[in-house]
């Protein structure tokens, strides 16, 4: 019983805030078991637990997880042996995720079908330590030979590349995954790995340029800087001091409360990128692009007033320029030449023929179609030149050639310009569509130049360094890919850990934790139709009696976020399409006009802003899952169109540097396809789409991650926190859906074919009807009759162990058969 008044105690190391408890209950492994089984003795049987360091607990064949934010004991080889070989029963062994890890394998291998291990949770729940744990497990736990050993290195290995590029330090989790990440493993008949691939889910790039108060860029760039040698950090450019460089000086931050040696860390990365079988040249290369970017955020662009009264800008240290043109290989000059320059083709004109919209917009609407110039820029000077000649000299082509040509580009609108910019977006499935996709004209062609403003430099610089980190990324991933895959043909069965990142509600939201809580709501969707509605339907379907669980349905809020046409992504995709007036504040004001009447959604013009700066800001207000979260609309349009300027891909694609040129292949002139690459957006949501699909595919296990606390401290057990986290997650209902329904299903004849061996009456071979034959096996089975019930269709088994037992009667029984049959042969030998 829990006592409702609030008081603050110790029960011995375990600080209990928010909530006392005057009687925990009974230390119980599965919550099913709880009488009376409501909020207040699940609360208090998974205190009790916290206080042992058991933090895991099972609510059926659900593995509940407290994140305890200090070492455990429990993560040994031992206990991985323990439950690969189980001396003793799987039901006398603790809750575990080794368990969890250890059931889904066996069901791929036992049952050969597809598997797949989601793990939820908000941010700091610990979904990432768990699917490591996940993933150690399989390794250690499958054979033991040399090929298989390689496959294991590289797929446990993989996981510190990825982190060091892929997580940062956020304000809720100082390990936090900026990506989604869903690890395929594919094992032969035997269950033994084979291979594997890496699916990544939008990088949070705009981390590069900028972070949240009291959050870091992604760890690569701290651990380069804290672990490099002073060779490799000589040969680099960079400087050992982390002051020194602009995207890694969070003015709001220490960046130094990191609790890891970063310097220890960059030991392990480099370390695994070795393993993986990145080669040493590999390596520094990858490197040289970290640094690159740390370098190009340096650079300081200055406004110059041109002599016409227009505005330019010149690079105020431009040794750091020369330098980063070293690292990319590229001459200094066509880099400059790059950030200061905008280059359009004149022969878009051509592409009216091929129906795009012309109409009377001025110069400055072809600027605002660039997302990434402010939208108020005013055009500066334009002038004409031809891709023949160098862009090394642009003033001096200003000079010589600016034309009248000033009438031709005023002539296109924003739509036509927007053909002859090059775009590509961040996702990989962006990736694959913008190298088919993007608008170069013949290298023959004429092209236009205009200055760009300090800002508007500014703004194209950051632009390309979230390019070239995030398709380094993306190149890091595919590399690993390539390694991982599966070198030998042969049927093959998959086990999936899914690690997405956690909901987030920071004192400002932006475009990313929209994108990251819908993934959230199409995860909880996915679980609670699996784990309550579907299975409570298929009760009722096959007559069981039942009495219905209620449980919220958050479909409305995914449809409101993706519906065709009518939800916010499809608004921000028009807003993004329209050839001017589109901006955010356009966007929020459609948002408040389709969404009027929907009680879930609320438009705040001017809100103030939570945080200490107290800005104001436009946004709108979702309710999600897991609460109410605002959205600030600044910089949401941008990051949807998310494209890069045709100058820079195309500088990029010059340089000589062997990944960075791979990285931009739409920079190569010669590409003529016209398509729109589709916005990060949608593509996010094609890819989640697909995601599901794939899940629903596969046979789930869920692992459901609780954070004990907001503190991040160890032995700190908050009450309303957790209270909250098992509220949104459902997990009361779950569990009376669990404790009322089955663990297990399957059709009858299915049923029959699996253990007919185990009753002489079935074995070889029933010729009666499947119901009937199964009726019997089981009678003359030692399992009580309430551990089954008979539905229209299928046999339903209540425990998870009672099916675990059939599996070990199954198995000394196929034993007994061979050991006869060898007899027999000998005999007859
Ligand atoms: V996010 O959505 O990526 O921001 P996660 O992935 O849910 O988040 P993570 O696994 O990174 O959280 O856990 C956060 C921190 O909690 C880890 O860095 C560990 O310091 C700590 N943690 C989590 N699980 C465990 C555990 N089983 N044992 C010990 C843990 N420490
Ligand atoms: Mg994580």
């Amino acid at each position: 019983m829990l006592s409702r008044n609030k008081v603050s105690r110790n029960c011995s190391r375990t600080r209990i805030t928010d909530a006392p408890f005057v009687d925990p209950a009974a230390d119980l492994p599965d919550c099913i078991s709880l009488d009376p089984l409501t909020e207040d003795s699940l609360l208090a049987n998974l205190l009790s637990r916290f206080k042992r360091d058991q933090i895991y607990t099972y609510i059926g064949n659900i593995l509940l997880s407290i994140n305890p934010y200090k070492p455990l004991a429990q993560y040994t080889e031992q206990a991985i042996a323990d439950y690969k070989l189980r001396t003793v029963a799987i039901s006398q062994l603790p809750p575990h995720v080794y368990a969890l890890a250890d059931h889904a394998w066996r069901s791929l291998r036992d049952f050969y079908s597809d598997q797949v291990i989601v793990i939820t949770g908000e941010s700091g729940s610990g979904k990432t330590e768990a699917s490591k744990l996940i993933l150690q497990y399989l390794g250690f736990a499958t054979g033991k030979s040399k090929e298989l050993e390689t496959v294991r290195q590289q797929l446990l290995l993989c996981n510190p590349v990825l982190e060091a590029f892929g997580n940062a330090k956020s304000i809720h989790n100082d390990n936090s995954s900026r990506f989604g990440k869903y690890i395929e493993l594919e094992f032969d008949y035997k269950g033994e790995p084979v291979g594997g691939l890496i699916t990544h889910y939008l990088l949070e790039k705009s981390r590069v340029t900028a972070q949240h108060p009291g959050e870091r860029n992604f760890h690569i760039f701290f651990q380069l800087l804290a672990g490099a040698d002073v060779q490799l950090l000589k040969s680099l450019k960079l400087q050992r001091n982390t002051e020194n460089y602009l995207y890694l000086r969070n003015n709001h931050s220490n960046p130094s409360v990191w609790h890891q040696s970063d310097k220890d860390e960059f030991f392990n990365t480099k370390k695994a990128l070795e393993s993986v079988g990145f080669s040493a040249e590999d390596i520094v290369n990858i490197f040289r692009i970290v640094a690159a970017v740390l370098k190009l955020g340096n650079l300081i662009f200055t406004p110059v007033s041109n002599i016409d009264g227009t505005e330019g800008c010149s690079i105020n240290n431009d040794y750091e320029l020369e330098e980063v043109a070293t690292l990319l290989m590229i001459p200094a000059d066509e880099l400059r030449s790059a950030l200061l320059y905008r280059t359009y083709s004149v022969s878009c004109s051509a592409m009216d023929a091929h129906g795009m919209a012309v109409g009377g917009g001025g110069g400055a609407n072809c600027f605002s179609r660039d997302s990434t110039l402010p939208r108020d820029s005013t055009t500066s000077r334009t002038f004409l030149g031809n891709n023949h000649q160098s862009h090394s000299q642009p003033q001096q082509i200003l000079l010589q050639q600016r034309t009248s040509l000033l009438s031709t580009s005023a002539s296109m609108v924003g739509r036509d310009m927007y053909q002859m910019m090059d775009g590509c977006h961040g996702s990989d499935v962006g990736f694959q569509a913008a190298l088919a996709s993007r608008a170069y004209q013949d290298a023959k062609d004429d092209f236009v130049m205009t200055d760009l403003s300090a800002a508007e430099a500014t703004t194209g610089r950051d632009a390309l360094c979230k390019a070239l980190y995030y398709r380094l990324f993306t190149w890091i991933i595919n590399s690993i890919n390539e390694r991982i895959k599966v070198k030998q043909h042969g049927k093959r069965r998959i086990l999936g850990v899914l690690d997405i990142y956690g909901f987030e509600n920071l004192p400002v939201n932006g475009f990313e934790q929209l994108i990251i809580n819908y993934c959230n709501e199409k995860l909880q969707h996915y679980v609670t139709e699996i784990v309550v509605k579907e299975e409570q339907e298929i009760y009722m379907q096959e007559g069981l009696e039942w009495s219905p669980i209620l449980f919220p349905d958050n479909l409305a809020v995914c449809d409101l976020i993706e519906k065709h046409n009518l939800g916010l992504l499809a608004i921000m995709d028009e807003e993004c399409q329209r050839s001017t007036n589109g901006s955010d504040d356009a966007f929020l004001s459609r948002v408040g006009q389709v969404f009027q009447d929907n009680i879930q959604i609320e438009v705040a013009w001017g809100l103030l802003s939570k945080n200490a700066d107290s800005t104001a800001m436009n946004a709108f207000r979702l309710k999600h899952y897991a609460g109410w979260v605002t959205y600030s609309v600044a910089g949401f349009l941008q990051k949807n169109s998310d494209l890069l300027v045709r100058g820079l891909s195309q500088s990029m694609y010059q340089c000589a540097h062997p990944i960075v040129k791979e990285l931009f292949p739409e920079g190569n002139p010669r590409r003529t396809t016209l398509r729109r690459p589709a916005t990060s957006g949608t593509q996010f949501k094609m890819a989640i789409i697909a995601l599901m699909r794939s899940l629903r595919s596969k046979n789930p296990h869920f692992v459901r991650c609780i954070k004990p606390n907001a503190f991040k401290q160890p032995h700190h057990f908050d009450v309303q926190t957790i209270q909250q986290q098992i509220r949104h997650l459902g997990l009361l209902e779950t569990a009376q859906v669990k404790k009322n329904g089955f663990a297990f299903r399957q059709p009858y004849a299915w049923f029959l074919q699996r253990y007919k061996m185990l009753s002489t009456v079935t074995w070889p071979h029933w010729g009666g009807v499947a119901i009937e034959g199964a009726a019997r096996l089981l009678r003359d089975l030692p399992i009580s009759a309430t551990e089954y019930a008979f539905g229209r269709r299928m046999l339903f088994i209540k425990n998870d162990s009672t099916l675990m037992q059939l599996e070990d009667f199954r198995t000394i029984r196929l034993n007994d058969l061979a050991t006869l049959i060898q007899k027999t042969f000998r005999g007859w030998a």
